[in-house]
């Protein structure tokens, strides 16, 4: 352990401590595993916060990198490039939208939905100036920029980083008479994630989707879905919505998996009405629809569709879920999940969920802890049925009264 020891001193004594990882340090990754610098073989059951869906260095995500890396990198907008417009083609068709806006991170592309609803809001709705109200959820992550922050309810995240943004209204969430409620003539849209990731994998009731979209939809309010973590096959369809009739969103946002965790990637999307908000120069980025992202970004998509990813999260995570339920312990209260999604929550009085994740990195698995007591369970998508068996073993004998 002293070599890795070392370059955890480093990084302590060189990197700002904005994070607690768990001990160990990474320096190589092939599809679910990754080693650490001595070594040791991991199961990754994170996936980079489900960035890494395709496995870790794809063949074909890192032979697309390579080959545009070679030709060329970055152009700006300010010029086309030849690989922007079948990146955003292929995206389009796979989440039946108009049009797609590229980004990098996911904040900024919920940055930009921001904006673009907000516009919409003035230039469409007809709201009155800087009146716009935006619904958000109680508990949601939607990334750490200002903008971002102003829409959590965690202190965590916004402690002494105010002021904040206004115009965002929070409701509890699976609510839908706050809903009806919160909304008024100056509302533009609710935001929301179909399934809450950092809250610790939080399912809406059935239908709430579906109605939520609804009451949007009678409102003459936009309903916007991040889908930053949940798309691309994370829960077991291609994007989360999908598990509801009828619950297609306004506004689509996609960020993480659409490279395959290989660059940052992001979007989002939407029809040509509300598209048509965004105008020569009123909004864009450097990197933004670059042509080593949407190379990459085309490929990781054709991964997806090619290995049927979102089928095998559905399959595998029903055999994960019904294997974990038959775990014979009295430290797990609930597990939930969609797909290859789950959350684990422990008995409170365990002190959290930490000390069973270094376990687990003891014995060869990793993942990390969300809202203290929930281990969450988000393994690359081209995991096979065996190393399902093999995890949830471990997680047996960590987990033993
Ligand atoms: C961190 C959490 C997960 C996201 C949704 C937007 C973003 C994220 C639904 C922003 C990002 C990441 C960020 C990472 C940890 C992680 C996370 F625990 F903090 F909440 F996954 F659950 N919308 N989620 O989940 O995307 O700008 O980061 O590309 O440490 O902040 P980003």
């Amino acid at each position: 352990m002293t070599h890795q020891q070392d370059i955890i001193d480093q990084t302590d004594r060189r990197s700002a401590h904005n994070y607690n990882p768990l001990p160990l340090v990474l320096e190589r990754g092939e599809g679910i595993w990754v080693w650490d610098t001595d070594g040791n073989k991991y199961l990754d059951c994170l996936s980079a916060y489900s960035a890494v869906n395709q496995g870790h260095c794809h063949p074909k995500i890192i032979d697309a990198m390579t080959e545009q890396a070679k030709k060329i990198t970055l152009t700006s907008r300010a010029f086309h490039n030849d690989q922007m417009g079948p990146f955003l083609e292929k995206l389009c068709q796979m989440a039946r939208m108009d049009k797609a806006l590229p980004m990098n991170t996911g904040a900024e592309a919920v940055e930009t939905a921001i904006k673009a609803v907000r516009k919409w809001g003035y230039e469409v709705k007809g709201v009155e100036d800087n009146k716009a109200e935006i619904i958000v959820v109680k508990d949601n992550f939607h990334g750490r920029t200002i903008a971002t922050v102003s829409m959590s309810s965690e202190p965590d995240y916004r402690k002494n980083f105010g002021p904040f943004t206004p115009g965002f209204i929070l409701i509890d969430y699976n609510d839908l008479d706050a809903l009806e409620q919160a909304i008024t003539p100056n509302t533009v849209a609710l935001i929301m994630e179909p399934v809450q990731g950092e809250a610790g994998i939080i399912i809406p009731d059935e239908g709430f989707l579906t109605k939520a979209r609804k009451i949007c939809k009678q409102n003459n309010v936009l309903f916007v879905l991040d889908e930053i973590q949940t798309g691309l096959g994370r829960t077991g369809k291609l994007f989360c919505f999908q598990h509801e009739e009828n619950a297609a969103p306004d506004v689509l946002i996609v960020g993480k998996a659409l490279s395959g965790g290989v660059y940052p990637v992001s979007a989002i999307l939407a029809s040509d009405e509300i598209m048509a908000v965004f105008t020569p120069g009123i909004h864009g980025s450097t990197f933004g629809g670059n042509p080593m992202g949407a190379a990459i970004g085309l490929a990781a998509l054709k991964v997806i569709e090619d290995e049927k990813l979102a089928e095998r999260s559905h399959i595998l995570g029903d055999y994960l879920m019904r294997k974990l339920q038959a775990i014979p312990t009295n430290k797990i209260t609930d597990i939930r999940g969609r797909g290859l999604f789950i959350g684990i929550e422990l008995n409170k009085d365990l002190g959290g969920a930490r000390s069973y994740c270094e376990a687990l990195m003891t014995k060869g698995l990793l993942c990390k802890e969300t809202h203290d007591h929930v281990i969450r369970l988000a393994p690359p998508l081209v995991i096979e049925k065996e190393h399902i068996d093999w995890m949830v073993e471990q997680i047996a004998e960590v987990l033993k009264d």
